[in-house]
């Protein structure tokens, strides 16, 4: 693959129009972020609190060196180019041929990116490949996920990965710690069909710390012979949208500024701080507000089958298509049949799901966390922008507004 260090900073296009003028109070930090002093890091040691001890450890480790080989030379090997959200993969629907071995890459980049551009808040965020959310990784049931784990040599922590998509060992996570400078491997068959999240948790307390810094995304794990309806049909979908939720909590100064900070961990202490709070200071979809609205907006044709994938690693969320419904909801993987004409559907923290619609009507549609304050304040808006004729049988204006008599 080839991943770009050099890439612009996530932005965000344009306001959010549900924000209105909610932030126009708010102190506006222009210029630099970042502070021009260098300021020595503390070390940051993760404590040991939820983690399994060296015992068990040991023991997990003799096992895994007792295992017996297992050969997979036979299947076919297959490169997936990952690309950022909130596109898709190139992958065919119905699986073609046997389960084969797919090959991603996934490289830890830290990098300081822009939270909302009206505040200035921003935030040393902890990526795979750049972006918040991580890549999307699409697979069939069955076939095998090869992951290469790299971390940037600027880094300055050490990270791995736990897909909820695996089986073992803490979701391949016991497996994939790595530092700065270092690669690994790893290899899990996907034997579940559904959408499932990944994200970094390099023990204790730097689980959530690295979560709530944007480190994690989605694998869909498709079923082989696609996606079906209760009777069996196929559901195939034209698009989709990839919308990784992520909650920030962004330290502040006493005048309710937002802190800056110049290195990946330097807002440890600080951010576990706002951590405990449980109060979000931004809830927002692809990194950052705006990010999906605007020029940045998701598009799509009436007649078209869009489906949603909206991964929420660390918190419950309830997206709501305004305008429109969930035609099918997966909620909890594809091996079930899915809901059908859901209103507003439930995104269990530290869950990917997917919902599936065909769009009837053009114009702008809003997917929000139907929390609105989380919406319309915080950050969790996107905007589809929808091409084609307008059907009056489903909705006209009769009477636009007048002065009325009463
Ligand atoms: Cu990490």
């Amino acid at each position: 693959m080839t991943y770009q260090t050099d890439e612009k900073p996530q932005s965000a296009g344009r306001r959010n129009i549900l924000r209105g003028t909610a932030l126009a109070g708010a102190a506006a930090l222009t210029g630099s972020m970042l502070s021009a002093a260098t300021v020595t890091r503390a070390p940051v040691a993760p404590p040991r609190i939820n983690m399994p001890g060296a015992n068990m450890l040991r023991v997990q480790q003799q096992q895994i060196d007792q295992a017996a080989p297992v050969d997979l030379s036979g299947l076919e090997r297959v490169k997936q180019k990952m690309v950022r959200p909130p596109f898709a993969p190139k992958h065919e629907q119905i699986a073609q041929g046997g389960p084969k071995i797919i090959e991603v890459e996934l490289v830890v980049d830290e990098r300081l990116m822009v939270v909302d551009e009206d505040t200035g808040a921003s935030i040393w965020a902890m990526t795979y490949n750049g972006s918040v959310p991580g890549p999307l990784i699409i697979v069939h049931q069955d076939d095998y996920i090869e992951l290469t784990l790299k971390s940037l040599g600027r880094n300055q922590l050490e990270h791995n990965i736990d897909f909820h998509a695996a089986t073992g060992a803490l979701g391949g996570g016991a497996l994939t710690h790595i530092y700065p400078g270092e690669e690994t491997v790893l290899r899990f068959k996907a034997t579940k069909p559904g959408c499932f999240t990944y994200h970094c948790a390099p023990g204790g307390a730097m689980i959530p710390y690295h979560v709530c810094h944007g480190m994690n995304g989605a694998v869909m794990v498709l079923p082989r012979d696609g996606l079906k309806d209760k009777d069996g049909n196929a559901l195939p979908y034209d698009e989709i949208a990839y919308i990784g939720e992520q909650d920030y909590y962004l330290p502040r100064n006493a005048d309710g500024t937002y802190k800056t900070y110049s290195n990946a961990g330097d807002d440890y202490a600080e951010s576990l701080e706002a951590m405990r709070t449980l109060t979000p200071s931004h809830v927002v979809f692809n990194g950052s507000v705006g990010a999906l609205t605007g020029t940045q907006a998701l598009h799509s044709k009436v007649g078209h089958t869009v489906l949603m994938i909206h991964n929420q690693s660390n918190r419950d969320s309830r997206p709501h298509l305004i305008g429109g419904h969930g035609d099918y909801v997966w909620e909890t993987g594809f091996a079930e049949p899915p809901l059908t004409g859901v209103e507003t559907w439930f995104v269990r923290g530290g869950t990917a799901m997917a919902a599936m619609y065909k769009f009837e009507q053009p114009g702008v549609y809003a997917y929000v966390n139907h929390n609105l304050i989380e919406a319309a304040i915080l950050g969790a808006t996107a905007h589809f922008v929808v091409d084609g004729e307008w059907n009056n049988d489903l909705m006209e204006q009769i009477v636009p507004a007048r002065q009325s008599e009463a």
